[in-house]
């Protein structure tokens, strides 16, 4: 009822304003804008727009699908989804767009951390409230009810000290290592905080060397001809450290194509992160060695975070979703009860 109200009282401003009002004439007029591309939502459901970041790997699609099955009109949800197509600015500008809409809530997945300063503060001052979700923003936290996802850092760390574990079982502590990283989107809080959690372990052992770390924006397409490109350049790789399963299974198709043998019994030691049913079933066959899981399915703590707003409770800043490490060694008596 109160988003109703407040229509008709910005629809009276519009009318009886056109003398011009300034501010508050530009910004019903920005309302007008939208408000014939605007839905009529039903005041029976909460209307939650979600931003998503786009379709650029496998865990992106379970987390979307995730979305779709929680925010049901059965469930007394009216979602309107925006794919944001890999592309940030799209994003923003479906941020103002939501704004606008008045719909009763936004979840942002931000493919990068940078330019929501603004219009979060536009959210804030039209009172709707705005949870982030999965990847972060570098924006003032009084801008956002809370941030759901994972810790980063602490997975990039996880992947280290596995490495760390398998080079000492294997007896190869003190060995040389040379580390090829594929590094996921620039700017994605994902791939800042793995970076930042693999290199501060990888410094702390003066034999273990980064030859090289490229980005292939956590797409396969883009892993294989990375990958393609190092195997030109570097023939001493004993590591291959990719931010996400799916450049992984990019590097593979380029490790096969130059006869590189991978993997468990291989030359060349393969871990990733995301740990996708895919993942398991190349640790199953030996082909991945470790995949550091990051937990996609968060429309779940998204939605307990709205009904808590809903009743008027506060909610945690930051709220971390449950997760562990898998590897080629354990994937098997996991591999049947995985859900994404
Ligand atoms: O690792 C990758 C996806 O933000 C944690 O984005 C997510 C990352 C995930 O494309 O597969």
């Amino acid at each position: 009822m109160k988003k109703y109200l407040a229509w008709c009282f910005a629809l009276f401003l519009l009318v009886f304003c056109t003398g011009g009002c300034g501010k508050v004439k530009e910004e019903v007029q920005r309302k007008e804008l939208y408000r014939a591309a605007a839905p009529v939502y039903d005041e029976k459901y909460i209307t939650v727009g979600f931003i998503q970041t786009g379709k650029e790997s496998d865990w992106r699609d379970a987390n979307t699908n995730d979305y779709l099955d929680t925010f049901t009109e059965d469930r007394g949800y009216k979602l309107v989804y925006i794919d944001g197509n890999s592309d940030s600015g799209r994003q923003v500008k479906a941020a103002y767009d939501l704004v606008a809409q008045n719909v009763d809530y936004i979840i942002i997945d931000p493919i990068v951390e940078d330019g929501w300063e603004d219009v979060l503060e536009f959210a804030k001052q039209k009172e709707i409230p705005v949870i982030i979700a999965d990847r972060g923003v570098s924006a003032d936290p009084s801008l956002y009810k809370c941030w759901i996802g994972s810790d980063f850092k602490t997975e990039g760390i996880k992947a280290a000290k596995w490495l760390n574990d398998y080079l000492e079982e294997s007896g190869r502590k003190d060995e040389d290592i040379n580390i090829v990283l594929l590094e996921g989107t620039k700017g994605a809080s994902a791939a800042i905080g793995r970076t930042e959690g693999l290199s501060g372990e990888i410094a702390k052992h003066k034999n273990w060397h980064i030859l090289t770390s490229r980005c292939a924006n956590f797409t396969q397409g883009e892993g294989r001809d990375v990958m393609e490109q190092v195997l030109n350049q570097h023939k001493d790789i004993d590591v291959v450290i990719s931010e996400n399963d799916n450049m992984m299974f990019g590097a593979m198709k380029a490790m096969e194509q130059a006869g590189m043998k991978y993997g468990a019994g291989g030359d060349i030691i393969t871990m990733s992160f995301d740990a996708l049913s895919e993942a398991f079933h190349m640790m199953k066959e030996g082909k991945l060695m470790v995949s550091v899981e990051c937990n996609p399915l968060i429309a779940g703590i998204a939605e307990e975070v709205i009904q808590d707003l809903e009743q008027g409770r506060e909610v945690g800043k930051i709220q971390y979703v449950k997760e562990s490490v898998f590897t080629y060694k354990n994937a098997a008596q996991h591999i049947d009860n995985r859900k994404y």
